[in-house]
């Protein structure tokens, strides 16, 4: 009898396993800034370096704004976005500030986007990346070409989260399954 439950059981167990998806945040703001990367603490910031004009080098690769997410490795990635949070961005005034992220393999910035905002006010815009995944997995290039229409416009970043949802590969199931397998054993082996 007891044979019997096991058998159900271990099918839910690997349809669980399966398709359990394992979100992961990196997450870049003032707490972790690398050198040249300006992320403001929380709050308005209208003030040098956080507020950042086109004048600080051009486009992406001379960046006005760059920086690295940290890579996110293990198991297929099903679903990536790129939520950047800016301050001032004169979106419906014409200020066009333009997001790029690195395709590694192309070796190529790829432009996915540009940010939506207020005046003097908080946005935050989400991008789908999960086109780059295997980028995401290297880590992720980020490039913002601020005031990229040249309007005299300037803008604040606050933060940038990478989301990435990841199902185990299926080398991590047959392990699991394998392991699953050999309790399975012992809890025979035990009841004989
Ligand atoms: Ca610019
Ligand atoms: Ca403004
Ligand atoms: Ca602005």
């Amino acid at each position: 009898m007891k044979k019997l439950l096991f058998i159900p059981l271990l099918f839910t167990l690997f349809i669980n396993f399966s398709t359990a998806a394992v979100v992961t945040v990196d997450t870049k703001n003032s707490s972790n800034n690398a050198a040249g990367e300006f992320f403001g603490p929380v709050g308005g910031h209208t003030a040098s370096p956080f507020y950042r004009f086109d004048d600080m080098g051009g486009g992406p690769g001379s960046g006005d704004w760059e920086y690295i997410h940290n890579a996110i490795v293990g198991g297929t990635i099903t679903s990536a976005s790129l939520d950047i949070t800016s301050y001032d961005v004169d979106f419906a005034a014409g200020e066009v500030d333009t997001v790029s992220v690195w395709d590694y393999s192309a070796v190529a910035w790829v432009e996915i986007g540009d940010l939506a905002g207020t005046n003097n006010g908080f946005n935050t815009d989400s991008f789908d990346v999960l086109g780059f995944a295997d980028d995401i997995a290297m880590g992720l290039r980020v490039a913002i070409n601020i005031d990229a229409a040249g309007g005299g416009w300037a803008v604040s970043l606050t933060q940038s989260d990478l989301n990435v949802t990841a199902v185990p590969e299926p080398s991590t199931w047959l392990l699991m399954g394998l392991g699953l397998a050999g309790l399975v054993a012992l809890r025979k082996k035990k009841a004989v």
